[in-house]
This record gives structure tokens, sequence and C-alpha cells, in this order.
């Protein structure tokens, strides 16, 4: 038999946290689980129970952690809720919030402030999507989640995350941080920089309509990106979405464009093949018509008129965090190398660059969307 992995000690501090949450069933192992860029998360396997995910919070990016909880509680609640007036008919999925031996749903260690939730069998996740068929399922995602919480009033839900997706506010930090001294910027940097510039007079766009009232706030998931949404594994269907920190007010344009951004680059956010990326727009196709299925009862027509710009505007946005961050010595996003920051903030911009290349085509497929309505 294979040694016990360290984590799996009963003296090793990883053990004793996940055995806080796994009632008075034995912990047999704690392993890492996905790639997340801000949280550290684990699966547990105990004895005689289901195995469950353990999440150690980025307290840097989520300073009150204590709301993120709030939020999901609020979430989940009224999720569960909709779920049981649907019947058993509604294929959906909402892992639950465990709680600690405190009784809390959370466990809080010196800095470090943990939560679990229960682990959802027999699904996968894909980093990137290769077929319309998977695309379809996540756009279908999305849109089911829209469509879950669309009635949840946006006053209910805390603010977990200021500043998020407010691309405006992220063209400032980088301002900011380009007016401090530094070394003379590389190639690629200065490349970097010339095409920050010029496509900043637009990244108010969504902005300057939720200001005019033309878009209204509901609430969204915040991080639709394709690993989020799990599939069952034997079908292929999307059962759930997670990763829910999050969720708070904000405008379905942020969802929809991560989303595209993310499941319409077959390469994937690390791929090192600069050159190959692309936006596919057969996979922009299946998505959308997956998204549409459900969520387009309550798409208005002010909210097609900003698709666009979302997709194009959500990739710039995470080019431009990805890029700010790399200047600022990579405090926010986890990397595993140097200069990956930089790299995955050029992937971004050459995704941004390849939707502006098919701009009419991805109009014209937005425009079948609001047809369908
Ligand atoms: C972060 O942690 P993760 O991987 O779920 C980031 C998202 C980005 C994503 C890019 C709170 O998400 O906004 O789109 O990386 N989450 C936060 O991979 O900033
Ligand atoms: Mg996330």
């Amino acid at each position: 038999m294979a040694p016990p992995s360290p984590e799996a000690r009963d003296d090793h501090p990883l053990t004793q946290i996940a055995s806080a949450f796994a009632g008075a069933h034995a912990v047999q192992g704690v392993s890492a689980l996905g790639n997340g860029n801000i949280n550290s998360t684990y699966l547990v396997a105990r004895e005689g129970a289901e195995p469950f995910v353990l999440q150690k919070l980025n307290t840097t990016v989520f300073p009150e952690p204590q709301r993120v909880m709030h939020n999901l509680l609020i979430v989940s609640k009224h999720v569960e809720g909709r779920l049981q007036g649907e019947g058993a008919g509604g294929r959906w999925v909402l892992p639950k919030v465990l709680k600690s031996r405190s009784g809390e749903p959370w466990l809080k260690e010196g800095e470090a402030f943990w939560r679990a939730i229960s682990f959802v069998p027999a699904t996968t996740t894909l980093d990137a999507l290769a077929t319309p068929g998977q695309a379809r399922e996540v756009g279908y995602g999305l849109g089911r989640f829209h469509e879950l919480v669309h009635d949840l009033p946006c006053e209910q839900l805390a603010d977990t995350l200021e500043g998020f997706h407010i691309t405006p506010g992220y063209l400032a930090q980088y301002q900011a941080i380009c007016s401090e001294p530094s070394r003379q910027p590389s190639e690629q940097e200065a490349w970097a920089h010339r095409f920050v510039a010029q496509r900043a007079p637009w990244a108010n766009v969504l902005e300057r309509a939720k200001a005019t009232g033309e878009l209204p706030l509901r609430p969204i998931h915040g991080d639709p990106k394709v690993n989020n949404v799990l599939l069952d594994a034997s079908s292929g269907r999307a059962v759930a979405l997670v990763d829910l920190d999050t969720v708070k007010p904000g405008l379905v344009h942020y969802d929809i464009g991560d989303c595209l951004r993310s499941g319409c680059n077959p390469l994937g956010e690390e791929t090192p093949a600069l050159d190959a990326v692309s936006f596919n727009l057969t996979l922009c196709e299946a998505l959308l018509e997956g998204y549409g299925a459900v969520a387009n009862r309550f798409l208005q027509p002010a909210d097609h008129r900003y698709l666009y710009d979302a997709i194009r505007l959500l990739s710039f946005e995470l080019g431009l965090r990805f890029f700010t961050d790399h200047l600022a010595g990579n405090v926010y996003f986890h990397t595993q190398r140097p200069g990956q920051n930089l790299d995955r903030a050029l992937v971004q911009f050459r995704l941004t660059e390849s939707i502006e290349a098919q701009e009419r085509d991805i109009r014209g497929l937005l425009e079948q969307l609001q047809k369908r309505r």
C-alpha cells in the first residue's frame, strides 16, 4: 500500500482544519483541487461519508470574507427555494455550505479564513472548450444561473469585492503604477502599453451605460469562466456553476463577456502559442445559443445593444488586470513562474484583437440571438 500523503497525517495542519468540517468522520486525505488564481482549494476524503471541498479564502483579495459567506448563504437559500419549486425535473445542483465544529460556516485560524462546501460527485470541468456541444452546455450553465438568481433582490447582496469588473477603475490602477519610476519596458511590455493606450478612451463603455440607467444592476456570478461550470461526467450536460465568491450586484454583461472570452479561446488562458490565439466563432454561436435558451426571457433590448462591447471589454479588462499585476510585482493573481502574468495579459490582448477583427460576424451572431427571443 502507498504511504499516506503528508497532508493525510493526523497531525498535519491541513488535516486538522479539514477535520473541523468533517463531522464525526475521520479525514482520510487532503489533496489539491483545481487551479484557481485566487483561493487555495482542496478535496477532503473522509471515512464513511462523501468527500467535500475545503477552501482557504484569499483575504488580501476578499478582505471581508464574512461578506462572501453572507452572499453565498443568501444565494444558496434563494436557489434552493427555486429548485424546490421546480420539482424533480429541473437539472441543477447547488453545493451546500458546511458548518465547522463551532457551528459557524467557516473556521478562522489566525489570519486564515477557511470554509467548506459539499463536493458534486460524477462531474468534470474543462479549462478550455473544444466542441460546440461543450460550448452550448457552458452557455446553458450561465443562463440557468442567471435565470435562477434574476428574481433575487440586489439589495440583499453585499459588495464582496469593491471595484470588481469596473474597467475604468482598473485603468486608474494601471495608470497609477505607470506613473511610478520604473525600469525600461521590454519589447512585449511596450507593445502592451500601446495596446492599452489605444483602447483606454472606450474602456468606460459599460460603466457609462450603467450610470445612465440604460443597463440595470442584477445579481451576477462574477467569474463564470469555463472551468467553473460543472458538467455531468457521463452526459456532459451542465449541472452546476461553482466559485460563488464574486456573486454580487453587477451587469450581466460582465458575466456574458467573461464566459465568452474564456469559452471561445480554445487554446486557454495559459497558452504559449501567442500567434495562434483567436476567438472562435463556432464556439461563440453555440455558447450564445445555450445561454439564450434560458436567459432570453429576461434580456431586454438595451442589454442586447451592449453585448459586443461586453465580449471585447472583458477580455481587454482581464488582460489589463494581468498586466497591471505584472507591473505591480504579482501581488493579486497566484503565479507559478516569473513573467506568467505578462504572458497571460498578452494572451487576453491577442484575444481582444481577434474579437475586434471579427466584430461584424460577432454582431451578426448576437442579432440572431436577439431574434430568437
Ligand atoms: C480569477 O480564482 P479564479 O481563477 O476563479 C479572477 C477572475 C479571472 C480569473 C482568470 C476574484 O479567478 O476574475 O477572470 O482569475 N477572480 C478574482 O483566470 O479576481
Ligand atoms: Mg474565482
